[in-house]
């Protein structure tokens, strides 16, 4: 018996893949007496039944990383953030609320700003700067011309990718010229190309270097009310050099005395605009728990 991963799951049998075969599964009874539901992206030991007919039982579920709930799917790794340059320009708060939401459920982040053909007043190198100096990698592609998809489908190697962004950013059409490279081109390729991108049921497929990615893009409505706010400053990680210098242990970089982050942020060392969309979610996360604490 050796691992595999879920790929997609539909009424009640799992199709997993190990070894670069898909196995269709059932799951051990005692899951559901333990009240497990088997997820896209779960690690997991099966036995084999059939080695021919590629049937199997789903053994054992490992231990989760993490688990998404838009779309449902475990062990995600990356999100690649995706966003126009232009039609439409980038809503740059959202984009960090995004960010926030990937931090909060531990993945990697990257920042894709798609559309490069249309970036004729050279946006890109400010939104680069930006979110390099935060510490994540920023990629520019062009979903028509395939300019830069080779790099980004380089970011996605050995990893389980989600995708987000709002809605026109080009996500579809990026994960259509992606699957040209994956490992079942007709099957998947053919799906994307439908458009498919709207079911509930969310199934991974596999690209040439190991990559593994979410065929649905990933949390588009955005609520970070689950974000506890004392936790929010840990998810801008350009904070957190001068943070660890703050007189207090628990500074929300406000308006506390002997506040590195505010004094980096007066010096120009931190991004005013990343600055303020902390604030700007901070007091919404504020606002939005208390409201659901008054009823
Ligand atoms: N000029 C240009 N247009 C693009 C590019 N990528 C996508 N588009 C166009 O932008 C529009 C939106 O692209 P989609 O891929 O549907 O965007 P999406 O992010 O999937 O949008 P939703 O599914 O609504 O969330 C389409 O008309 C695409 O043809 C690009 O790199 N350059
Ligand atoms: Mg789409
Ligand atoms: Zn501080």
């Amino acid at each position: 018996m050796s691992h595999g991963i879920i790929f997609k799951g539909i009424g009640g049998f799992y199709y997993v893949k190990r070894d670069g075969i898909l196995y269709e599964c059932k799951a051990r009874g005692k899951f559901k007496n333990d009240k497990i539901i088997p997820m896209v992206g779960d690690y997991v030991t099966i036995s084999v039944h059939d080695a021919e007919k590629k049937l199997g039982m789903i053994e054992e579920i490992h231990e989760r990383r993490n688990s998404l709930i838009r779309p449902v799917v475990a062990n995600v790794d990356q999100a690649v953030v995706v966003f126009s340059i232009k039609d439409p320009m980038p809503n740059m708060t959202l984009l960090d609320k995004m960010i926030v939401l990937a931090e909060h459920s531990a993945l990697d982040v990257v920042v894709c700003f798609n559309k490069a053909d249309l970036d004729v007043n050279f946006d890109f190198d400010a939104y680069k700067k930006i979110y390099e100096a935060a510490g994540y990698k920023v990629l520019k592609t062009c979903a028509l011309s395939k300019a830069g998809v080779d790099e980004l489908i380089e970011t996605l190697a050995g990893k389980i990718n989600v995708f987000s962004g709002p809605s026109g950013a080009g996500k579809s059409s990026l994960l259509n010229a992606i699957a040209d490279y994956a490992v079942e081109t007709g099957e998947v390729s053919a799906k994307i190309k439908r458009g498919k991108h709207t079911t509930r049921h969310s199934e991974l497929f596999e690209i040439i270097n190991g990559g593994i990615i979410v065929d649905t893009p990933g949390f588009t409505s955005l609520s970070v009310s689950e974000v506890d706010p004392e936790d929010l400053p840990d998810y801008f990680p350009e904070f957190k050099k001068y943070a660890e210098l703050c007189r207090f242990d628990n500074c929300l970089h406000q308006n506390e005395p002997g506040c590195e982050v505010k004094k980096a942020l007066n010096e120009d060392l931190i991004n005013k605009q990343r600055y303020d969309a902390y604030i700007y979610i901070y007091n919404e996360i504020v606002e939005q728990r208390r409201r659901l604490n008054k009823w």
